[in-house]
């Protein structure tokens, strides 16, 4: 029996400096996405690209450049709407949502899609924490926010579109090795469980993934699942925007995901691809590699 699925593309890339994660979902087609996806014996609508403002066309205004310390944090606002919307929407329809990004904003959307009907907790793989506001950011880039703005944290609380039903201790970030000063201080208070690469040196992949998914998964519904390619190593992923050296293996990963498919993964997303940085679209195979794994692929 085919299983349905939704591939829904998101286009962005104005929560990040280095411009190019916007062909992400382009390359992740290109690499072959469709047909894995078939082989793992899922029924693939694809819904195409939700659009997505460049910030060279149409109303400058309407791309809001800068509010407070979020750049186009109105755009992100509308485009994270709608992509909630499309999640929710899937959900409901009885099918999987699989999002492609895209720079990590647009995760607030997925989240609050995911989280909109049910109890949701959230794995995060990502070398950096995604935890700074508009107040503590370094860079006004909104990838750097998107899991403190669906816990409400700073000014994301008084807003009803970044907020999400999710509780801090159904979250769990892993993989970390980029923490800025302050978003490190807020992290400690916060009740998200935090698995560092130390601790993937010290513990291994499989028993520290296994406690990650203990958590998110402790009294939830489901689970959504977040994908950052920049989690992996530069050398096995260079098609990132912000590499950071001292990432999980290509081994390492894959052992992760198929950990992760066999708990209740309700969503999954995949972002950051830059094929303008990547090499031959390694990094997009890669996606498509981990997100088969993370969806039950297995060797025999
Ligand atoms: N923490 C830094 C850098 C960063 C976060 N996420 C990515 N880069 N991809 C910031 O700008 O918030
Ligand atoms: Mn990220
Ligand atoms: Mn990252």
């Amino acid at each position: 029996m085919t299983r349905p699925l939704r591939v829904i593309g998101v286009p962005m890339d104005l929560g990040a400096d280095r411009r190019g994660v916007d062909m992400g979902p382009s390359a992740i087609r290109y690499a072959g996405l469709h047909d894995e996806l078939v082989d793992l014996e899922y029924d693939p609508t694809d819904v195409g690209d939700l659009p997505v403002t460049h910030p060279e066309v149409g109303d400058p205004d309407a791309v809001t450049p800068r509010t407070g310390n979020a750049k186009y944090i109105g755009e992100v606002e509308n485009v994270c709407t709608r992509l909630a919307d499309e999640v929710a929407e899937t959900l409901a329809d009885g099918a999987f949502p699989l999002v492609l990004g895209g720079d990590h904003s647009i995760a607030i959307g997925s989240v609050n899609g995911s989280a909109r009907d049910a109890d949701v907790g959230v794995v995060w793989f990502d070398a950096h924490a995604d935890f700074n506001t508009p107040e503590t950011t370094p860079s006004g880039n909104v990838h750097g926010m998107p899991v403190a703005a669906f816990l409400g944290e700073g000014e994301f609380g008084d807003t009803d579109w970044a907020q999400a039903n999710v509780k801090p201790e159904n979250v769990a970030l892993v993989g970390l090795r980029s923490i800025d000063r302050t978003e490190r201080e807020e992290l400690r208070e916060s009740g998200v469980s935090v698995f560092t690469m130390s601790d993937i040196d010290e513990r291994g992949i499989t028993d520290v993934t296994e406690e990650a998914l203990d958590v998110v998964g402790e009294g939830t519904d489901g689970i959504h699942v977040s994908l950052d390619l920049d989690w992996l190593d530069p050398n096995e992923a260079p098609g990132v925007g912000t590499p950071v050296k001292g990432g999980v293996t290509y081994r390492e990963a894959h052992a992760a995901l198929e950990r992760t498919a066999r708990r209740d993964v309700r969503s999954l997303e995949v972002v950051e691809v830059n094929p303008i940085l990547d090499r031959s679209n390694r990094t997009a195979d890669l996606a498509v590699e981990l997100a088969a794994s993370g969806l039950g692929k297995r060797i025999i």
